[in-house]
């Protein structure tokens, strides 16, 4: 696919809106692209190039799926299709629990499907997107590798052996990295996919504040004229079930305040996410300035991490906490999770585990005084 240079590419937009008001206006989107442009559509080249040869693809999200995951999936499967002709379905590992995340993929009607139903041998190209093949969160089997990779999280050794991979871009969401490239494409983006990017890059950025770039901020602005915003305001506030009411008092109940952290132990949840949350709620707590949540699913625990000292990183964190004891952990340097198989372990000795847990944060937080009192 060829692409015209950047100074010719207002020509097209110029002739269909004659008006100088437009032709002002498309000017200024691109001065806010603030990524190299050329480099944008070498990447979409190389993309689009791999995929002509390919009939199937799928595309696989991290496990539980969150907004940007699932954006940057819908929206790579349509570029994808219409660029190179490739049929392409999107799956996930996991289940979609958060209330928003499920309202999300059905007021958008976003194509999606659970791994469970996928068969791998029917797909000639696979790719992975917020996520990485080393990345103990997605549930592709080992028996596969994705042929393309697109992540926002740091590099990893094995993602390199991948035939098309962009990751590491250090933008907030992959959301950004995925629009960027149906900017590069010139195509009409569909109402509901500019949506879900547009909250793909709002949830993971928490309103361009959290990991954000010049990249994001440029791609959420060209994203919002095409914004379904009444779509947006269902998928922001949707309904919630009586569980998540419970779960939040139980949370409140559980709650252990430390010297500028909380912890807190949910026990069983009913959706894995649901740690991530609570973390994030307990992080907007008075002075909290770190926050821990954690609950068990099926056979694992998962662990979220949430801090604002900026001198901290959290993903640093929790995989040396979590991966030193068999989990998997992935996350940046505000937030951070994590996974750890508890499967026929003994409640004593998951509670011993939890303990040894705790402590280390503790430590590492550098938690002065161990006194800590309950929330209620
Ligand atoms: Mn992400």
């Amino acid at each position: 696919m060829k692409h015209a240079s950047e100074t010719t590419r207002h020509a097209p937009e110029a002739h269909a809106t004659a008006a100088p008001r437009h032709r002002r206006r498309s000017r200024t989107r691109v001065s806010l692209f603030h990524g190299s442009t050329a480099d944008v559509r070498r990447k979409l080249d190389r993309l689009v190039d791999y995929a002509r040869d390919h009939r199937r693809a799928l595309i696989l999200t991290h496990d539980n799926p969150d907004p940007d995951s699932l954006a940057s999936g819908v929206a790579l499967a349509w570029l994808l299709q219409r660029l190179a002709g490739v049929e392409a379905v999107v799956a996930y590992g996991g289940i979609v629990g958060r209330a928003e995340n499920r309202a999300l993929i059905r007021v958008l009607k976003l194509p999606v499907v659970p791994l469970s139903r996928v068969v791998f041998d029917d797909y000639d190209l696979i790719a992975m997107v917020d996520t990485q093949p080393d990345q103990g969160n997605h549930s592709l089997p080992t028996a596969h590798f994705p042929d393309v990779v697109i992540d926002h999280h740091p590099e990893q050794p094995e993602t390199r052996m991948a035939a098309v991979a962009d990751v590491g871009r250090d933008t907030g969401a992959t959301s950004t990295v995925v629009t960027d490239y149906l900017r590069a494409s010139r195509l009409t983006v569909p109402s509901p996919i500019a949506t879900a990017l547009f909250y793909g890059i709002k949830s993971d950025t928490r309103d361009l504040e959290r990991e954000r770039s010049p990249e994001d901020i440029a791609a959420y602005l060209w994203l919002f004229p095409q914004v379904d915003t009444q779509a947006l305001s269902s998928i922001e506030h949707p309904r919630l079930p009586e569980d998540y009411f419970r779960m939040f008092h139980t949370a409140v109940e559980k709650a252990v305040v430390f010297d500028g952290a909380v912890l807190c132990d949910l026990g069983r949840v009913y959706y894995p996410d649901l740690v991530a949350e609570v973390a994030d709620r307990f992080l907007s707590m008075g002075e909290t300035k770190w926050s821990l949540a954690y609950g068990q699913y099926e056979g694992n625990l998962y662990f979220s991490l949430r801090i604002r000292d900026r001198r901290k990183n959290a993903g640093k964190l929790i995989r040396e906490v979590i991966e030193e004891r068999g989990g998997s952990a992935g996350g940046h340097g505000s937030m951070a999770g994590a996974r750890l198989p508890v499967k026929g372990l003994s409640r004593p000795a998951r509670q011993k585990m939890l303990r040894e847990v705790q402590e280390r944060f503790l430590e590492e937080f550098g938690v002065a005084t161990r006194k800590s009192r309950k929330l209620v």
